[in-house]
């Protein structure tokens, strides 16, 4: 309980657990043997890249930061290793040609979870695409083989297995619907676009029991 002093407003500190949306509880994913990431949207070439690719040749960064989950929860901490986003996405935009206008990512997991980010968020020096955590090879459970880790964005933007990334022109809100919030800053307390993040804490920490044992059950 030492870094209570830097726990975001809301928040309070948990053990990290696989967490998210009801409809995503029951669906485990088991990585494939050769992950691949589809990259598409506004762009002048889709294209598919291998993820061992993808990492391959870029500098590694190891990093502890936290998950800060809108429901409230927050571990914190974590041992991540992986390689920026942003130059995985620099490496992308080389190849498909993001067409001028484009401003969002669409990140898409292997469970058919998926969140935008805005690309200048997205690219942020402690955005991660991590594929370690404690010095080991990502667990199924917290998003192998690889899943973004955008430390300042609720944890719903820190999109696991990812396989899809698409350049947008415009937001599009994905499975968090009208509860998400375009940039989800932690900082900001940016829980919902609509109504004032304070107000989401009593309404999402009642819900967090539930949805701990929906998750459990899965597990
Ligand atoms: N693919 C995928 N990514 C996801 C989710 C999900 O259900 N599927 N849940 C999100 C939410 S709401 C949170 S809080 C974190 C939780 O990360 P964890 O499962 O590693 O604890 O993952 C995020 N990324
Ligand atoms: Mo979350």
């Amino acid at each position: 309980m030492t870094d209570s002093h830097r726990l975001p407003p809301g928040q309070w500190i948990a053990p990290l657990e696989r967490f998210g949306l009801p409809t995503f509880a029951p669906r485990k994913v088991v990585p494939p043997a050769r992950p691949v990431v589809t990259v598409s949207g506004d762009v002048r070439h889709a294209a598919q890249f291998e993820i061992a690719d993808l990492l391959a040749g870029l500098p590694r960064h190891d990093q502890l930061s936290d998950i800060n989950c809108v429901t409230t929860w927050s571990a914190l901490d974590l041992p991540w290793s992986g390689v920026r986003l942003r130059d995985v996405v620099d490496r992308l935009a080389a190849q498909v040609e993001p067409n001028p206008g484009t401003r969002w990512l669409r990140l898409t997991g292997l469970d058919g979870y998926w969140a935008c980010l805005r690309i200048d968020d997205a690219t942020a020096d402690e955005v991660l695409l991590a594929d370690q955590l404690d010095g080991k090879p990502l667990p199924p459970a917290h998003g192998a083989p690889v899943r973004v880790v955008a430390p300042a964005h609720y944890g719903y933007k820190s999109v696991k297995h990812l396989v899809g990334v698409d350049f947008l022109r415009r937001y599009a809100s994905g499975p968090a619907g009208w509860k998400g919030h375009p940039r989800a800053r932690v900082a900001e307390e940016e829980r919902s676009r609509l109504l004032p993040g304070p107000f989401w804490r009593r309404v999402w920490r009642p819900t967090l029991p539930i949805l701990r044992r929906a998750y459990r059950k899965n597990d």
